[in-house]
Formats: C-alpha cells, structure tokens, sequence
C-alpha cells in the first residue's frame, strides 16, 4: 500500500506550524512592550524645527493663589492646577489617544525622596548607590507608600496625570524644556557616569521641580492599563485594578528618548527592581533598575 500522507496528521502538523508562527508573531508583537525597546521609540521626528518656537517660562503664583502657595510643606511646591492635554499620539501606542485633563491644585514634593529622608522614617536605607542626599531606590510601591503612611498626611503617592501635569510645567514639548535632549536638565544615561546623583541639581522646570526626568524612575498611584480612556477626565486615578503600576519619568540610565514627558511604563507593585524576565518570558534590559519617588499632597479644605 503506498505511503500516503495521513490527512490527520498532515492537518496536526500544519497547525502545530501555524500555532508556532502565530507563537513568534506574538512574541514579535509583546517584545515592542517590553521596557527595552520603548526607551527608544518616538526619536525621529522633525522636533528641531519645532524647538525654535518654544520658550521656558517658570509658572508665576497668581496673587490669590499667595496664601496657599506659601502653606506649601517644607520642601513642596504648589502646583496650580488646571487643564491640558495628556499624551501623545506619536510615541508609544500607550502614550495615545491624547485627551484632555484637569487636575485640582496640589502639593509636589520639589526633590525625589532623599535617602536621608527615608531612612529618618522608614530606619533602613535600601539604595544601590547609597547618599543621603540621592534619591531612595530599590523600593517597592508598598513600600513609599508605607512611607507615605508614615509621614501622617504629608504624603501620598502622585497620580499619573499629576505627575505628568507638574512635569509638563504647561510644555507642550517632549520634554518641559523643549524637544531637543538637554544635558543641564536631566541626569540620563549619557551625562549621568551610570549613577544616581543628589537630587537638585539639574535645573528646575516651570513649577520649580527638581528631577523630573532621569536620575530615579518614580511610582504614581495608578494601575497600568495600555488604554488611556478617551474623552475629557477630570482627577483621573486609572483604572480601579491592575497588576503594574505605571512608573514615570525615565532614571539615570534611561536614552534622551525614554525620558520623554508622555513615556510611560510598568512595574509589578512588589517589585524593588524591573525584572530580568517579564511574566510573559521575555528576557528583559537590566539597566531599567532604579525606581524611587516624591510626594505629592491634597491642599487641606481648609486652605
Ligand atoms: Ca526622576
Ligand atoms: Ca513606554
């Protein structure tokens, strides 16, 4: 009887092909989201042309605003708050749509949160590259916001569209002092001798925040979610669960594009550092290693 192929098998052999073509393509697809090939994205467009109209103009405390603004905590600033546009529709697919936001006036801490700071309320110093004067890092969401907790009303952990706001500084540039990469402004990977360095020394944004972009990445309050909702969101949270929380600002080691205002990315909440290995399997950059943070706090009502 001749050999024919058997047709069952034939078909179990097409589909196990087709199962690991449709495997590779989606590896292909997820590696995109991963935190090594994002710090890279979004760098080509024509952004000099764009820088030659921009001006940085520190934000001036309106007279009303007077009494508020000098309550500020000791090392936070006042941050107007207002509307604008989060986002962006050119970078990262989870950095669109663009949609308006306003955000009610609050406090933000000037400077990351010191290792002086932590230690003083937390008693250990978990930092790779230990200063009291550099930001914390290798700390977990749980744990700043247990520092949050313990520093009894004086902290709470920014939202995403807080931090972004206050890192905009009302820019609407790639970064709050315009589109081209600025090495006065932020420590990043190639100014930065692959160190944290004391927080303040940079130069400020608009609102007199210090660090923004580079030195340590910082946890906000929300849950990841890929999708920004659309549509106009006032005080948004994110979503009500998740299981990273979005990290911002780009650290030390981060390219000129990573620390882009709008880049955003994930970190599992229990987390000290980002992963070597996703939970998707993917092998991971070991440079996205340092997470830290800084305050932010609601005006008391009675302000
Ligand atoms: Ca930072
Ligand atoms: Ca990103």
């Amino acid at each position: 009887m001749p050999n024919f192929p058997n047709p069952d098998k034939t078909m179990d052999n097409l589909r196990n092909i087709l199962f690991c073509l449709a495997f590779i393509f989606c590896l292909a697809c997820s590696s995109e989201e991963t935190n090594v090939s994002e710090q890279e994205q979004g760098e080509t467009s024509d952004f000099g042309a764009i820088q030659e109209n921009f001006k940085f103009e520190p934000v001036a405390i309106a007279p009303e605003d007077k009494v508020i603004a000098d309550k500020a905590p000791e090392g936070m600033v006042f941050i107007k708050g207002g509307c604008f546009i989060l986002g962006n529709n050119f970078a990262q697919v989870d950095e669109a749509p663009e949609h308006e936001v306003c955000v009610d006036d609050f406090y933000l801490d000037k400077y990351e949160v010191t290792q002086a700071r932590w230690e003083k309320v937390m008693g250990f110093n978990p930092s790779k590259f230990p200063n009291p004067d550099s930001p914390v890092e290798q700390i977990t969401f749980y744990d700043a916001l247990e520092f949050a907790e313990e520093s009894k009303g004086l902290c709470r952990i920014p939202t995403e569209a807080e931090w972004e706001y206050a890192a905009r500084g009302h820019a609407d540039t790639r970064y709050f002092w315009g589109n081209m990469m600025n090495d006065q402004y932020a420590w990043f990977k190639d100014n930065s001798g692959t160190q944290t360095h004391p927080v303040g020394q940079t130069k400020p944004n608009q609102f007199g925040l210090y660090d923004m972009m580079g030195n340590v990445w910082e946890w906000t309050s929300d849950w990841y979610d890929a999708a920004y909702p659309r549509g106009k969101q006032t005080n948004p949270t994110g979503v009500s669960e998740g299981e990273f929380k979005v990290v911002r600002g780009g650290a030390f080691d981060s390219s000129a594009g990573g620390l882009r205002i709008t880049n955003r990315t994930w970190l599992h909440p229990t987390n000290k550092v980002f992963p070597k290995v996703t939970t998707y399997g993917q092998a991971m950059n070991e440079v996205y290693n340092y997470v830290g943070f800084r305050c932010a706090m609601t005006i008391p009502a009675s302000s």
